[in-house]
């Protein structure tokens, strides 16, 4: 019931564009503001906010078992996808180290040294800073790091709650 509502909201949504005449991201097959790749749909979010909450806040979008969830990466493609989404977004001009920062779905919160993603895809595809992960139980949300810093679009496991940074949600493309 949900997800026909959600379908239906989507190709609603799609006419609409499409009837306007704008070649939007909708004609791929994801709704209006997401990007496909390889039949998922991306968006960048640029508030900064906890992990929890960037977690919560990409589950408001999708509908039924198919809601959005923080980005999960599972090849250098889409980890060069994923990165260049954020960089399209942000010049990292800005100096603070949040800002260098995106949230992914990555996380080992229910059991300590063991990542699992939010979707609950499989984790097979890591792309780890040297030195990390480093944090224990005390670091138990994962960043990418931004392709123009020094550390080059890989991964930390940094505190989930203190750590305010943007985000990319990603759910599953329904017309593709
Ligand atoms: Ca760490």
């Amino acid at each position: 019931m949900a997800f026909s509502m959600f379908k239906a909201l989507l190709l609603a949504s799609c006419f609409a564009h499409l009837s306007s005449g704008s070649m939007d991201s909708c004609s791929s097959g994801c709704p209006p503001f997401w990007t496909l790749f390889n039949k998922y749909c991306y968006r960048f979010f640029g508030q900064r906010v906890s992990w929890q909450e960037a977690n919560y806040n990409c589950q408001t979008y999708g509908s039924g078992n198919s809601f959005a969830n923080l980005v999960s990466i599972h090849s250098k493609e889409e980890n060069e996808f994923v990165s260049n989404m954020f960089k399209s977004y942000t010049d990292n001009t800005d100096p603070t180290e949040s800002g260098h920062e995106i949230w992914i779905g990555l996380t080992d919160q229910d059991e300590e040294g063991t990542f699992v993603w939010t979707d609950g895809t499989s984790a097979d595809f890591t792309a780890w800073q040297s030195g990390e992960p480093n944090g224990g139980s005390r670091e138990q949300a994962v960043i990418m790091l931004h392709p123009n810093s020094v550390y080059y679009k890989m991964w930390r496991d940094v505190h989930m709650e203190t750590r305010q940074v943007r985000y990319i949600c990603k759910m599953r493309c329904f017309a593709c």
